[in-house]
């Protein structure tokens, strides 16, 4: 066979083979899907310094990255395979079986799949191989270009299906469904003056459309409220399990809550600010009874995530939050339920598509994040970034240096910058909002025409003020002072 033929063949039999393993998906939940459970078994397997590096490379496209790595280390091995099947087939076939067998291993230890879900693996064996043999036969006889073209074209065709298909859950009917979320207590209305968007900060709150967007999972998951419920259980005296109606006709309050990721780089855009609706965690839980000596709150996803919180800061401060914004959740921020905790990072309180609480202790449960090196408590360290003038950008007339500081729960008391290692000058605070919340500042200076650099530093209301020592997110939040090179004309 023809080198070129034989790499097609490897690589069509691969292609029927992902694909209809996607197609079977759509049926048994389509993070069946062997293409996507590989994806998802290999985000959670990489190694810290890995992932640490595919974030600080690629931010938040690093899911976009791994599938189009895959994509192409699998095109690779397809065509490998083919080309190592030259004259018998036996050796692509034997890959095949080996790649399902990791496609099977990777869909059984999904936690949001049901016994069915290898189903898709074994099809998408049993495609792989068949499709294989086949091809592998007809291109030894006769080389018929129109059975290559009808394989793919039915392999595109089931893989797109079975996206639609799998995708199918109706999340935004379900949300429809939900309508507006009306708060017995509003969140007070937000000052004027408590941010200075004309001088280049981003609005007090954000959007949830530019909301920032952090998780592991390769695809959102989506879940209708109807089919939802969270259960409470553990150290309590009383589980229960509560529904998306009993949560929405209980009593809903609104706050304004700022969430900040402890994997934000200095001057890093992962924090936003929003309105989020929803109930007391520390009322469900008094009515669950926690048992003494239980000091962690212990949340898990519909897709495994996992987090600790000190349940002492929950039972104060945590909302299971259905809304945001005066709207349900969006689908890619926790649709229908999550945790929102004011005052600690994301990755120990804010779960999103909750499904379980369990009332626990340190020693006995730990979430995602902390086998891979992150650390268990982590408070919020005070910070600041400068977000007008760009880096490297142009100013005219007066500069105006803008930008956000934050410090929840402590609150932000003072915001410094200085002009090319000069005296620190006090910033003019946006309207004091909270202490959860984030705060925005601005000062205007005078600036000789030329290349400066702008820094600046925060003092929470501890009294403690940002560290100039430059570390890592890892284990528990970046600290340094973020500085800008700009040029006044
Ligand atoms: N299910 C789930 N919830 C999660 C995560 C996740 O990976 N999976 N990441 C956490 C992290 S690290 C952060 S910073 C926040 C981000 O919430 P957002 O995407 O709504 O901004 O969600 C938290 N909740
Ligand atoms: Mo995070």
């Amino acid at each position: 066979m023809k080198p070129a033929k034989a790499a097609l063949t490897g690589l069509l039999a691969l292609l029927a083979a992902l694909a209809a393993g996607h197609l079977v998906a759509a049926f048994v939940g389509l993070s069946a899907s062997p293409y996507l459970a590989v994806g998802n078994a290999f985000i959670d397997l990489t190694p810290s310094w890995l992932k640490d590096f595919a974030v600080s490379t690629f931010g938040t496209a690093d899911k976009l990255v791994l599938l189009t790595g895959m994509a192409v280390v699998l095109a690779g091995i397809g065509a490998g395979a083919g080309l190592a099947s030259r004259n018998s087939p036996a050796s692509g076939s034997l890959v095949a079986v080996l790649l399902g067998f990791v496609g099977v291993v990777a869909v059984a230890t999904r936690p949001d799949v049901g016994a069915l879900a290898v189903l898709a693996p074994v099809a998408g064996t049993a495609a792989g191989v068949y499709v294989f043999r086949h091809l592998h036969k007809e291109a030894r006889e006769s080389a018929s270009r129109r059975d290559f073209l009808i394989t793919a074209g039915l392999a595109v065709t089931a893989g797109v299906v079975g996206q639609v298909f799998g995708s199918r859950t109706d999340v935004e009917g379900s949300r429809r469904a939900v309508g507006d979320l009306t708060p017995e207590v509003k969140a007070p209305e937000i000052p004027v003056g408590a941010d200075f968007v004309r001088d280049g900060t981003p609005s007090f709150i954000t959007s949830s459309e530019d909301f920032y967007r952090i998780d592991t999972a390769l695809s959102v998951p989506r879940i209708r409220a109807e089919e939802w419920a969270l259960r409470v259980h553990g150290m309590v005296e009383r589980p229960m399990v509560l529904t998306f109606e009993e949560i929405r006709s209980r009593d809903l309050v609104e706050e304004t809550v700022t969430l900040t990721c402890v994997s934000n780089e200095v001057g890093g855009p992962y924090i936003s600010t929003a309105n989020f609706v929803g109930v007391r965690i520390g009322d469900v839980l008094r009515e669950a009874g926690v048992k003494a000596g239980a000091d962690q709150l212990f949340s898990t996803s519909d897709d495994g995530f996992t987090a600790g919180s000190p349940l002492d800061h929950v039972l104060e401060h945590g909302l299971i939050a259905i809304g945001m914004n005066g709207q349900p959740l969006p689908a890619e921020h926790g649709f229908p339920a999550r945790l929102v905790v004011p005052g600690l990072y994301g990755y120990v309180s804010a779960t999103k598509w909750v499904t379980d609480l369990k009332v626990t202790t340190f020693a006995q449960d730990q979430g995602y994040w902390i086998p891979r090196g992150w650390a268990t408590r982590a408070p919020i360290k005070a910070s600041s970034r400068i977000d007008r003038p760009a880096r490297n950008g142009e100013v005219r007339g007066r500069t105006v240096i803008a930008g956000t500081a934050w410090a929840q729960p402590r609150g932000v008391a003072k915001v410094e910058v200085r002009i090319d290692g000069g005296p620190w000058r006090e910033a003019q605070l946006g309207a004091d909002v909270s202490d959860t919340t984030w705060r925005m500042w601005r000062v205007e200076l005078d600036l000789r025409p030329g290349s400066h650099t702008a820094e600046c530093r925060a003092t929470d209301k501890s009294g403690l003020t940002q560290d100039q020592a430059r570390l890592d997110p890892v284990p528990d939040g970046a600290t340094g002072w973020h500085s800008v090179t700009f040029t006044v004309e």
